[in-house]
């Protein structure tokens, strides 16, 4: 199967399970594990953070950068169409009885300054004290789309001036890199680290692009990091000889993100593909990244769930995101031949 639905669908490959079944481990609560500590240890190097802790998921890792920067009662701002607003299942609120406060996504899913500055909270009574901006880049549902540098400048100072702290969810923070070094060059580690440098958190994710199995890094200063593993020790995240994953993590870190620009290279090929079929409308700015987004014609005559039925059938698993709406994202096991074949697929069905 042609497996377009999600990077998180990745298999991990030859090399990561290679360096799985060979890893030194240990027990990880008590910080043994030497794997795990060479991983955190790289990527808080490859990000100029402190610290860096590893959590099972991204979704864990938001939750744990929220639980630590808020108290009960609290209020975090977030983008309306966040993963962590719309499909972390509410845990923020159920968990960490924090407040949220949705503000419109640009765009290009960044939240506008003035939305920022307009929903800070006064000093009052009635109200919960604003203490948290939520951050998602690349933005997964406004279309992996990516926020600048300069953006992430402007956020962190603004959050400065009012003494909030800011987390990103950085899921894919390294295509987000990657699709600023194809417009202006430069080099990806060093862009992610300009990305990150004015928040005080960010989780990113080994498990998508990157390729491995398992786990997310969430990075911060040390004392962050240190109250973050109590918060996922409390959550259940304290896993033990853990390294066998922390050593597909290692490979994914070292010979992954240079890649990532083949993945957005065939996204490019899939929607121009996808344009010239009739029957299939695409977002007009995709892709930016390595996801697809596009919708079907008002005249033709199925819907979403059918078109990919019809899909499956033929060898291609694409992913719904709407009643007439589909989203398709590239990785490493979709070569140059499963983008021709899909593109094959969707002429046939349609
Ligand atoms: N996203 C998944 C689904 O949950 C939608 C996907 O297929 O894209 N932040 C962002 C921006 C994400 O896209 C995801 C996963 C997460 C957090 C959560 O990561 P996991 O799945 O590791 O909990």
């Amino acid at each position: 199967m042609i497996d377009l639905r999600s990077d998180t669908v990745t298999q991990p490959t030859e090399a990561m399970r290679r360096a799985m079944a060979a890893a030194e481990v240990g027990d990880d609560v008590y910080g043994e594990d030497p794997t795990v500590n060479r991983l955190q240890e790289m990527a808080a190097a490859m990000l100029g953070k402190e610290a860096a802790l590893f959590v099972p998921s991204g979704t864990m890792g938001n939750l744990i950068a929220v639980l630590v920067h808020c108290q009960r009662g609290d209020e975090v701002l977030v983008g309306e169409k966040s993963h962590t607003f719309l499909f972390e299942a509410g845990g923020i609120s159920a968990l960490g009885g924090v407040h949220s406060r949705q503000l419109p996504n640009r765009a290009d899913g960044g939240l506008a300054l003035e939305d920022i500055q307009r929903s800070i909270r006064p000093e009052d009574v009635h109200q919960p004290p604003t203490r948290l901006i939520c951050l998602e880049n690349t933005h997964n549902f406004c279309g992996g789309t990516v926020q600048s540098v300069e953006y992430m400048r402007q956020v962190g100072q603004l959050a400065q001036e009012y003494g909030l702290k800011v987390h990103l969810d950085g899921a894919r923070l390294f295509n987000a890199a990657t699709a600023i070094v194809e417009q202006q060059g430069g080099e990806v580690r060093k862009v992610a680290r300009e990305l990150v440098e004015p928040v005080d958190s960010l989780m990113f994710c080994l498990s998508k692009g990157l390729c491995a199995p398992v786990g997310s890094l969430l990075c911060g200063s040390e004392a962050f990091i240190r109250e973050a593993r109590r918060v996922r020790k409390m959550l259940g995240g304290g896993m033990r000889q853990v390294g066998v994953l922390a050593a597909a993590g290692l490979v994914a870190l070292e010979s992954m993100v240079d890649r990532l620009h083949e993945d957005h290279r065939r996204a490019r090929r899939l929607a121009e593909g996808l344009r010239a079929i009739p029957g299939l409308v695409l977002d007009a700015m995709t892709p930016v990244t390595n996801m697809v987004f596009l919708s079907l014609a008002t005249d033709v005559p199925w819907n979403a769930a059918q078109v990919a039925a019809r899909l499956r059938e033929k060898g291609v698993l694409v992913g719904k995101v709407g009643e007439r709406r589909f989203r398709l994202v590239t990785h490493y096991w979709i070569d140059d031949a499963a983008v021709e074949r899909t593109l094959q697929a969707f002429r046939e069905v349609l």
